[in-house]
């Protein structure tokens, strides 16, 4: 059971933490769960930090970890670093909550060594604190006769928090009226597309449709009348049917934030008829592909 939680440790301190930090020793102001302080900050990633600490007879050294959530696994380390072999100071390691209740607890880590490691994977929010004291005082009241120097070391890393896809229900075409009618190609882009966490999102457009059929070939300047499926930007041109009610374009887009949320939506643009009493956009629906060259 040791060698594993050990060798799982180490790999943890060995893959590059986010933060990193250095633990101030402050000796025998440390001694109980009042007078840790806070230390260690929890951040959005993997963090770790070290320090070299001593204990001396009735001495512990407690370092607070701060407001912790279900989920967020402390893995803590003491190395002895005095004595032949680095075998002094023979340390327990302890995580505590609160209300001062024993949560892991770890004498020696593995093989002969006196040194201690464990890991610990929080069960309720709260506030939570990493213990070293000496042999023989499970308590942690400081009942014991060791001293030396040896290292700390802890590292923490947050449960993951659920991811909220993307929010596609606001999103609309910028611009969403498109005047003069001059046939030219204008870029069309969707805005108001959220991510609840705040995630960078990536749009694509998925489609471009019209309720009109495509503009003459011949009297344009390209064949399609939309263009940019497959791109974060639409363009469609401003164009309409001389005898229609309006020409309303539907952009379809899928919107991805980068952990795979998704949505997906439809933003609509407008061009109308004339600028007089026919400004009006009569949206037939989707019935035409603003793609396709052939119609
Ligand atoms: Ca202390
Ligand atoms: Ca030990
Ligand atoms: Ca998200
Ligand atoms: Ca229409």
């Amino acid at each position: 059971m040791r060698k594993p939680i050990f060798a799982m440790l180490l790999m943890m301190l060995t893959s590059a933490p986010a933060g990193a930090g250095a633990i101030v020793d402050d000796e025998s102001a440390n001694d109980s769960i009042e007078t840790a302080g806070i230390q260690i900050p929890r951040e959005a990633g993997p963090s770790a930090y070290a320090g070299d600490f001593m204990l001396v007879p009735g001495d512990v050294d407690f370092v607070g970890l701060g407001s912790l959530a279900a989920g967020d696994v402390i893995t803590a380390a003491t190395t002895p670093l005095e004595g032949s072999g680095f075998f002094t100071p023979d340390t327990i390691l302890g995580v505590f909550d609160a209300a001062g209740f024993r949560v892991a607890y770890n004498d020696d880590a593995g093989g002969l060594s006196p040194g201690s490691a464990l890991a610990f994977e929080v069960v309720s929010d709260g506030d939570y604190f990493v213990a070293v004291s000496g042999y023989g005082d499970p308590t942690f009241e400081g009942i014991h006769s060791k001293s030396g120097r040896y290292a700390l070391t802890i590292s923490l890393i947050p449960v993951s928090a659920p991811n909220a896809p993307p929010d596609c229900s606001a999103a609309a075409a910028t611009p969403e009226e498109l005047w003069p009618p001059d046939r030219r190609m204008a870029d069309i882009s969707i805005v108001g597309v959220t991510d609840p966490d705040g995630d960078p999102v990536a749009l694509t457009i998925t489609s471009i449709s019209q309720d009109e059929p495509l503009t003459n070939s011949r009297t344009a300047n390209s064949c399609a009348d939309g263009a940019g499926v497959g791109t974060g930007m639409a363009s469609v041109r401003a164009a309409s049917d001389g005898a229609g009610d309006g020409r309303v374009y539907s952009i379809g887009f899928t919107a991805i934030d980068d952990r795979g949320g998704a949505c997906s939506g439809t933003a609509t643009v407008c061009v109308p008829h004339d600028q007089g009493g026919n400004d009006a956009c009569v949206d037939q629906g989707p019935l035409f592909d603003s793609t396709d060259c052939d119609s």
